[in-house]
Protein backbone atom coordinates (compact mmCIF):
# COMPACT_ATOMS: atom_id res chain seq x y z
CA UNK A 1 0.00 0.00 0.00
CA UNK A 2 1.36 3.34 -0.73
CA UNK A 3 1.07 6.46 0.97
CA UNK A 4 0.60 9.88 -0.68
CA UNK A 5 2.42 12.46 0.86
CA UNK A 6 1.42 16.51 0.35
CA UNK A 7 4.51 17.87 -1.45
CA UNK A 8 5.82 19.96 -3.63
CA UNK A 9 6.67 20.46 -6.52
CA UNK A 10 3.75 17.25 -6.39
CA UNK A 11 2.44 14.73 -4.21
CA UNK A 12 4.04 11.50 -3.71
CA UNK A 13 2.83 8.05 -3.05
CA UNK A 14 5.56 6.21 -0.98
CA UNK A 15 5.42 2.76 0.42
CA UNK A 16 6.15 3.75 4.20
CA UNK A 17 7.61 -0.09 4.94
CA UNK A 18 10.38 1.41 2.16
CA UNK A 19 11.07 4.47 3.75
CA UNK A 20 13.14 5.51 6.52
CA UNK A 21 13.35 9.04 8.53
CA UNK A 22 16.51 10.90 8.61
CA UNK A 23 17.44 12.82 11.00
CA UNK A 24 20.83 15.10 10.27
CA UNK A 25 23.44 16.36 12.56
CA UNK A 26 20.79 17.26 15.38
CA UNK A 27 24.55 17.27 17.94
CA UNK A 28 24.86 19.89 20.93
CA UNK A 29 28.01 21.16 18.68
CA UNK A 30 25.39 22.81 16.07
CA UNK A 31 22.53 23.51 18.50
CA UNK A 32 23.91 24.70 21.83
CA UNK A 33 26.37 27.59 22.74
CA UNK A 34 30.09 26.63 22.99
CA UNK A 35 30.43 24.39 20.09
CA UNK A 36 31.48 24.12 16.41
CA UNK A 37 28.83 26.25 14.87
CA UNK A 38 29.07 28.18 17.49
CA UNK A 39 33.12 28.62 16.49
CA UNK A 40 32.23 29.60 13.00
CA UNK A 41 30.47 32.78 13.72
CA UNK A 42 26.68 31.56 13.69
CA UNK A 43 23.97 32.81 15.71
CA UNK A 44 23.12 28.69 17.12
CA UNK A 45 19.58 29.95 18.45
CA UNK A 46 18.38 29.78 15.00
CA UNK A 47 18.77 26.09 14.78
CA UNK A 48 15.85 25.50 17.66
CA UNK A 49 13.28 26.20 15.16
CA UNK A 50 13.16 22.84 14.04
CA UNK A 51 13.00 20.60 17.41
CA UNK A 52 9.40 20.55 18.28
CA UNK A 53 8.32 20.04 14.68
CA UNK A 54 10.99 17.36 14.46
CA UNK A 55 10.16 15.93 17.90
CA UNK A 56 6.41 15.60 16.21
CA UNK A 57 7.53 13.80 13.32
CA UNK A 58 10.10 11.46 15.20
CA UNK A 59 6.96 10.56 17.75
CA UNK A 60 4.80 9.65 14.71
CA UNK A 61 7.67 7.50 12.96
CA UNK A 62 8.48 5.79 15.68
CA UNK A 63 4.92 4.45 16.13
CA UNK A 64 4.32 3.72 11.94
CA UNK A 65 7.32 1.55 12.55
CA UNK A 66 9.28 3.25 10.41
CA UNK A 67 13.15 2.85 10.27
CA UNK A 68 15.01 5.92 11.89
CA UNK A 69 18.27 6.69 11.31
CA UNK A 70 20.17 9.55 13.07
CA UNK A 71 23.84 11.08 11.86
CA UNK A 72 27.01 12.89 13.60
CA UNK A 73 29.27 14.93 11.89
CA UNK A 74 32.88 14.89 13.51
CA UNK A 75 35.92 13.44 13.92
CA UNK A 76 38.22 10.37 15.33
CA UNK A 77 39.75 12.21 18.76
CA UNK A 78 43.12 11.38 16.79
CA UNK A 79 41.38 13.38 13.57
CA UNK A 80 43.17 11.06 11.22
CA UNK A 81 39.89 11.19 9.31
CA UNK A 82 40.18 15.26 9.45
CA UNK A 83 41.23 16.63 6.25
CA UNK A 84 43.90 19.63 7.00
CA UNK A 85 41.73 21.67 4.73
CA UNK A 86 38.47 21.36 6.66
CA UNK A 87 40.50 22.03 10.08
CA UNK A 88 42.69 24.33 8.79
CA UNK A 89 40.29 27.22 8.86
CA UNK A 90 39.25 29.70 11.58
CA UNK A 91 41.01 31.21 14.72
CA UNK A 92 43.25 27.97 15.88
CA UNK A 93 41.49 28.32 19.19
CA UNK A 94 38.32 27.29 17.83
CA UNK A 95 39.36 24.91 15.07
CA UNK A 96 38.11 21.30 15.32
CA UNK A 97 39.81 19.21 18.04
CA UNK A 98 40.66 22.37 20.32
CA UNK A 99 38.66 21.95 23.72
CA UNK A 100 35.63 24.38 24.22
CA UNK A 101 33.00 24.33 26.97
CA UNK A 102 31.73 21.10 25.24
CA UNK A 103 34.57 19.09 25.23
CA UNK A 104 36.76 19.22 21.98
CA UNK A 105 35.05 20.56 19.04
CA UNK A 106 33.13 18.18 16.41
CA UNK A 107 34.88 15.04 18.22
CA UNK A 108 33.35 11.97 18.57
CA UNK A 109 32.88 10.97 22.32
CA UNK A 110 33.15 14.22 23.20
CA UNK A 111 29.58 15.87 25.14
CA UNK A 112 29.18 18.78 22.21
CA UNK A 113 28.82 15.62 19.49
CA UNK A 114 26.21 13.87 21.24
CA UNK A 115 22.66 14.55 19.90
CA UNK A 116 20.59 16.78 21.81
CA UNK A 117 18.21 15.26 24.18
CA UNK A 118 14.99 16.28 23.05
CA UNK A 119 15.76 14.33 19.64
CA UNK A 120 17.96 11.22 21.43
CA UNK A 121 18.26 7.94 19.48
CA UNK A 122 16.46 5.03 20.97
CA UNK A 123 17.53 1.03 21.28
CA UNK A 124 17.84 0.12 17.75
CA UNK A 125 17.90 3.23 15.30
CA UNK A 126 21.27 3.18 13.55
CA UNK A 127 23.48 6.17 14.72
CA UNK A 128 26.04 7.14 11.36
CA UNK A 129 28.98 8.56 12.04
CA UNK A 130 30.09 10.95 8.91
CA UNK A 131 33.47 12.82 8.86
CA UNK A 132 31.84 15.19 5.89
CA UNK A 133 28.86 17.03 5.19
CA UNK A 134 27.39 14.59 3.07
CA UNK A 135 25.93 11.55 5.21
CA UNK A 136 26.79 9.12 2.14
CA UNK A 137 30.60 10.06 2.02
CA UNK A 138 32.78 7.34 3.72
CA UNK A 139 29.62 5.85 6.06
CA UNK A 140 27.49 2.74 5.85
CA UNK A 141 24.74 4.64 5.53
CA UNK A 142 23.63 3.06 1.75
CA UNK A 143 24.77 -0.62 2.95
CA UNK A 144 22.32 0.11 5.61
CA UNK A 145 19.57 1.50 3.65
CA UNK A 146 19.92 -1.56 0.81
CA UNK A 147 19.73 -3.59 3.63
CA UNK A 148 16.80 -2.62 5.16
CA UNK A 149 14.92 -2.07 1.80
CA UNK A 150 14.70 1.87 1.76
CA UNK A 151 14.13 3.59 -1.61
CA UNK A 152 12.38 6.89 -0.02
CA UNK A 153 13.86 9.14 2.12
CA UNK A 154 12.45 11.58 4.48
CA UNK A 155 14.77 14.13 5.36
CA UNK A 156 15.01 16.50 8.51
CA UNK A 157 17.97 18.48 10.84
CA UNK A 158 20.76 21.20 9.87
CA UNK A 159 21.76 23.04 8.32
CA UNK A 160 19.41 23.28 5.00
CA UNK A 161 22.06 24.03 3.14
CA UNK A 162 25.08 22.65 4.27
CA UNK A 163 24.72 18.99 5.50
CA UNK A 164 20.64 18.53 4.28
CA UNK A 165 21.37 19.71 0.69
CA UNK A 166 24.53 18.02 0.47
CA UNK A 167 22.85 14.69 1.61
CA UNK A 168 19.71 14.99 -0.60
CA UNK A 169 22.18 15.61 -3.53
CA UNK A 170 23.70 12.65 -2.68
CA UNK A 171 20.72 10.32 -2.04
CA UNK A 172 19.13 11.85 -5.54
CA UNK A 173 22.66 10.59 -7.20
CA UNK A 174 21.98 6.98 -5.73
CA UNK A 175 18.39 6.69 -6.56
CA UNK A 176 16.31 7.87 -3.29
CA UNK A 177 13.49 9.95 -3.56
CA UNK A 178 14.03 12.27 -1.21
CA UNK A 179 11.31 14.33 0.70
CA UNK A 180 12.66 17.54 2.97
CA UNK A 181 10.52 18.68 5.78
CA UNK A 182 11.31 22.48 5.75
CA UNK A 183 10.32 23.25 9.12
CA UNK A 184 12.34 19.89 10.46
CA UNK A 185 15.42 21.96 8.92
CA UNK A 186 17.09 25.16 9.78
CA UNK A 187 19.97 26.79 8.98
CA UNK A 188 21.93 29.84 10.41
CA UNK A 189 20.77 32.12 8.05
CA UNK A 190 17.32 32.18 7.10
CA UNK A 191 17.78 33.14 3.27
CA UNK A 192 20.02 30.02 3.16
CA UNK A 193 17.55 27.67 4.24
CA UNK A 194 14.65 28.87 2.03
CA UNK A 195 16.55 28.80 -1.16
CA UNK A 196 18.38 25.66 -0.27
CA UNK A 197 14.64 24.06 0.26
CA UNK A 198 13.79 26.31 -3.11
CA UNK A 199 16.75 24.35 -4.78
CA UNK A 200 15.23 20.80 -4.00
CA UNK A 201 11.84 21.38 -5.51
CA UNK A 202 12.63 23.64 -8.25
CA UNK A 203 12.71 22.25 -11.67
CA UNK A 204 10.22 19.70 -11.13
CA UNK A 205 12.10 18.26 -8.09
CA UNK A 206 15.29 18.24 -9.35
CA UNK A 207 16.41 16.80 -6.12
CA UNK A 208 13.41 16.02 -4.43
CA UNK A 209 10.20 17.02 -2.62
CA UNK A 210 9.63 19.94 0.08
CA UNK A 211 6.91 19.53 2.87
CA UNK A 212 6.49 19.60 5.62
CA UNK A 213 5.48 18.42 9.28
CA UNK A 214 2.04 19.02 9.24
CA UNK A 215 1.86 16.67 6.11
CA UNK A 216 3.89 14.67 6.77
CA UNK A 217 1.87 14.32 10.12
CA UNK A 218 -1.37 13.75 8.36
CA UNK A 219 0.51 11.46 5.67
CA UNK A 220 0.96 8.79 8.96
CA UNK A 221 -2.38 9.57 10.24
CA UNK A 222 -3.55 8.46 7.35
CA UNK A 223 -2.19 5.24 7.53
CA UNK A 224 -3.87 3.04 10.33
CA UNK A 225 -2.82 -0.15 9.03
CA UNK A 226 -0.43 -2.62 10.62
CA UNK A 227 2.76 -1.51 11.94
CA UNK A 228 5.44 -1.68 9.43
CA UNK A 229 8.17 -4.40 9.80
CA UNK A 230 11.85 -3.02 9.15
CA UNK A 231 13.30 -4.49 6.21
CA UNK A 232 9.91 -6.58 5.32
CA UNK A 233 9.92 -7.40 1.47
N1 LIG B 1 25.73 19.52 9.79
C1 LIG B 1 26.10 20.60 9.11
O1 LIG B 1 25.31 21.22 8.43
N2 LIG B 1 27.42 21.02 9.26
C2 LIG B 1 27.84 22.33 9.13
O2 LIG B 1 29.03 22.61 9.26
N3 LIG B 1 26.87 23.26 8.90
C3 LIG B 1 27.02 24.61 8.82
O3 LIG B 1 26.06 25.29 8.45
N4 LIG B 1 28.17 25.16 9.16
Amino acid sequence: MKTLIGAEPQPLAVALERTALLVIDMQRDFLEPGGFGETLGNDVSLLKAAVKPLQAVLKAARAAGLLVIHTREGHRPDMSDAPPAKVERGEPSKRIGAPGPMGRILIRGEPGHDIIPELYPVAGEPVIDKPGKGAFYQTDLELTLRNCGIENLIVTGVTTEVCVNTTVREANDRGYRCIVLGDCCASYFPEFHEMGLKMIKAQGGIFGWVTGSKQMLAAFAANKGPKYAQGSA
